[in-house]
């Protein structure tokens, strides 16, 4: 089976987008602060900005960033959500006792799967976050007492939720609707960027709100479906999702409600291999397929890629749609950075899933150490 990226055989579209480099993008809220990831991070620690912090994929949608502060790109609102007017739970609500009962069924042999990257600093990163571990001392204290007790502590900086393999809380994404009024930027449920900013966390939609997740997984093998590797910007429709069920025999209705789903498409193949790539774009899923995901009533979606929706989209003036549609929308989680390769070269199409998400308070998302049992 030929597993090779054929990078050379991205669309036309990407290369149109590709003009607009990270340095022009003006949309990244931190640069707008004058406080850069990098430079607040080089700040607490002394140190400059490594050049692997400047690789991202802001640049590629960066054309439809351009066409931000106009009218109002949706005036639907889709609030309030299904489980309540002051719900920030989201679809985690759906993962019942009975729900968790059923995913332990599907633990036969104690196989663990793992579907975490190791957190490190050569991890590829979106735009200019940063992942920085540093142990002080040396042993950082000790030796104390009459046994002479030493220890070792870290101190990390980072965007804590969205690096490496994360999971997007419902605080993370939303829409402006009238320019740089906070009051008309909503999120899930509604909520405003004026009610739930925060500089000390989110003061509401934070992901110590998630219910843990404990549930049945499926795995859509795009790759498997297609005989390679998917190719930045290629999009996963839902003919491609259906095949996928066809060719792994699994029934069409085997996917319910409070589940989540999974794509294997390859692109976690350059993961700390080329970096720049991975982070440049990506396959992955447009709105189509995202709804009819959440026509499935599904908790999550996850893939092996950095955001899980092809990026750039195809419609060049839209930017992570599919994001907004799943978090800010239908309060489904997104999970990121995903090793899916081993459940696809296992054949392991239906599993348990449990990722317990980090109850940091008034965070975006978090990190965690996702599995798959079966
Ligand atoms: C953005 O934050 C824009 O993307 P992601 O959730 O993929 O990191």
């Amino acid at each position: 089976m030929m597993r090779n990226h054929d990078v050379g055989a991205e669309p036309p579209v990407v290369a149109s987008d590709l003009k607009t480099s990270i340095d022009s993008v003006s949309t990244d809220r931190r640069t707008m602060m004058g406080v850069t990831a990098g430079g607040l991070v080089s700040a607490l620690l002394g140190m400059t900005t490594t050049s692997a912090q400047a690789t991202s994929g802001i640049g590629l949608v960066g054309s439809a960033q351009a066409q931000t502060g106009g009218a109002s790109p949706s005036p639907t609102p889709w609030w309030p959500s299904k489980y309540g007017k002051d719900d920030q739970i989201g679809a985690t609500n759906l993962i019942t006792p009975a729900k968790i009962v059923d995913a332990l069924k599907l633990v036969k042999t104690g196989k663990v799967y793992e579907m975490s990257h190791p957190y490190e600093s050569s991890m590829p990163k979106f735009g200019e976050r940063a992942f920085l571990l540093r142990i002080p001392g040396g042993p950082t204290g000790g030796p104390l007492g009459a046994n002479n007790v030493i220890y070792n502590d870290e101190f990390v900086a980072t965007e804590i939720g969205q690096v490496g393999t994360q999971m997007d809380g419902l605080g993370h994404i939303g829409m402006a609707f009238k320019g740089e009024d906070r009051s008309e930027m909503r999120f899930y449920n509604g909520f405003t960027a004026a009610e739930i900013n925060g500089a000390y966390g989110l003061k509401k939609l934070g992901v110590e709100n998630v219910k843990p997740i404990v549930t049945t997984g499926h795995l859509f093998d795009v790759a498997g479906l297609k005989g390679r590797n998917l190719n930045l910007g290629e999009e996963i429709t839902v003919a491609d999702l259906e095949g996928c069920l066809t060719r792994q025999k699994v029934a069409a209705d085997a996917i319910k409600s409070g589940d989540c789903v999974f794509l294997n498409t390859g692109w976690g193949s350059l993961w700390n291999k080329d970096n720049a790539q991975f982070v440049k774009g990506e396959p992955g899923i447009g709105l189509d397929a995202a709804k009819w995901l959440i026509s499935k009533d599904v908790v999550l979606i996850g893939a092996d890629t950095w955001a899980i929706e092809v990026v750039p989209n195809p419609d060049a003036k839209l930017a992570f749609p599919v994001h907004q549609e799943l978090l800010a929308k239908n309060g489904i989680h997104i999970h990121e950075n995903l090793v899916t390769s081993e459940l696809a070269a296992n054949g392991v199409w239906s599993f348990c899933y449990i990722m317990l998400p980090l109850m940091i308070k008034g965070a975006t998302g978090s990190p965690g150490r996702p599995i798959a049992l079966v």
